[in-house]
């Protein structure tokens, strides 16, 4: 039995860093291990059932693997410390958490791999220390590199649509910025779940590898910033001389993150329905029985769906993971009175992602084990 948490991660892992600004934010103690750690194969991946980080040994011996159910964890334990009260701020939270963690892949792999000259060194580095000095290790590291370097094309980077991909992050990232300049967390003073499901792409892709690192910090300081902060246990909000320590007041959304959403909106809305149409066929098609694997590893997929975004198409990978999340947000709408659904709906109407309510697969998904699997 082990003494204290300890978080199997990697610092370039986008998923991993998520999960580790939420115990640092909550002050849960813990060691941070790579998955060349020897116990990681022996120990833990026959409990955890994929090798995907974060995976976390609890101090009681339990492993849970993947992030989001690392953090509700301790958000059921702790009385949901980071869930808003109010529904339009626990509605546009879930709604981050799940543009964080699946709809922000796209700029995050191109950024990553699409600048070598700035980024090569830097990101060999980590593969290559993510495993013990093995004979094979610089083969292994080629190979995970290659394919991971192969996800920002079928993420839907082309030649013809990185200008495209470029606008709508630069985009996204100003205004971003804008909200930024006003408060240090999505949702006023302090961070909620939807700012530690963003921080899933913007820090180890976005703000840490060189090349886009240096752009977010010439181009969105305040962006950098929060970036920063967290990964730090206080509120780390000096430049703020009126600063609160709650979520904002009213269940207030503010006009800024609306703009925010907005852009993120372009491409996220139409590439939900189209990838639901096509889960929605392979569901029809396969019938898969009840506790079949549903969310594989990260860049595995039932295929790929099209959708265009400002007249340019774009073809990505379809996962089931995108909704599994959504999942959450639509049981935290239904679980409204009628007069608070109207609230929220107009909103997400306010933010071009009113569609995202009603986007559905034909089947759910459920945790069971480590895995999610069909229900
Ligand atoms: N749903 C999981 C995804 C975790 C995941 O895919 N992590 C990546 C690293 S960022 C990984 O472990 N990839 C290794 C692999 O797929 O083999 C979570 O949110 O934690």
């Amino acid at each position: 039995m082990t003494q204290q948490h300890i978080l199997y991660a990697m610092s370039h892992s986008l998923y991993s860093g998520r999960a580790r600004s939420y115990l640092i934010k909550n002050r849960i103690p813990f060691e941070e291990r790579s998955t060349g750690h020897e116990s990681f194969k022996a120990e833990v991946l026959p409990k955890g059932k994929l090798p995907t980080i974060p995976t976390l040994v609890t101090a009681e011996g339990e492993v849970i693997r993947d992030g989001g159910a690392i953090i509700e964890h301790f958000e059921a334990a702790n009385g949901r410390h980071c869930q808003p009260q109010g529904p339009r701020q626990q509605v546009i939270s879930a709604l981050f958490d799940v543009i964080g963690t699946d709809g922000l892949l796209r700029p995050a792999m191109h950024y990553r791999w699409n600048f070598p000259e700035d980024n090569l060194e830097f990101v060999r580095y980590h593969f290559l220390h993510s495993q013990r000095d093995v004979p094979e290790r610089a083969a292994k590291t080629e190979a995970m590199m290659n394919r991971m370097r192969h996800a920002a094309m079928i993420f839907g980077v082309t030649e013809q649509s990185q200008k495209l991909v470029e606008d709508l992050y630069l985009e996204y990232l100003d205004a971003l910025n804008a909200h930024l300049e006003s408060y240090p967390y999505l949702l006023g003073w302090r961070p909620c779940i939807g700012d530690f499901g963003l921080l899933a792409p913007m820090y180890a892709h976005l703000g840490r590898d060189p090349h886009p690192a240096r752009l977010m910090q010439q181009r969105a300081p305040a962006v950098y910033r929060w970036v920063e902060r967290m990964n730090r246990e206080d509120q780390d909000a000096p430049e703020f001389f009126n600063a609160g320590n709650d979520f904002l007041a009213n269940d207030e959304v503010p006009e800024t993150l609306v703009e925010v959403l907005k852009i993120l909106a372009e491409d996220f809305v139409p590439e939900t329905l189209a990838a639901a149409d096509l889960i929605n066929g392979w569901l029809g098609k396969h019938q898969p029985e009840g506790g079949v694997t549903a969310v594989g590893r990260l860049a595995e997929s039932l295929g790929t769906a099209d959708f265009t975004v400002r007249s340019e198409q774009i073809t990505s990978l379809a996962q089931p993971h995108r909704f599994y999340l959504l999942q959450r947000v639509h049981d935290t709408f239904a679980d409204f009175s009628q007069e608070k659904r109207g609230e929220v709906s107009a909103l997400l109407e306010a933010c071009d992602m009113a569609p995202i309510l009603t986007i559905t697969l034909d089947r759910r998904m459920i945790r069971c084990n480590n895995l999610e699997v069909w229900h």
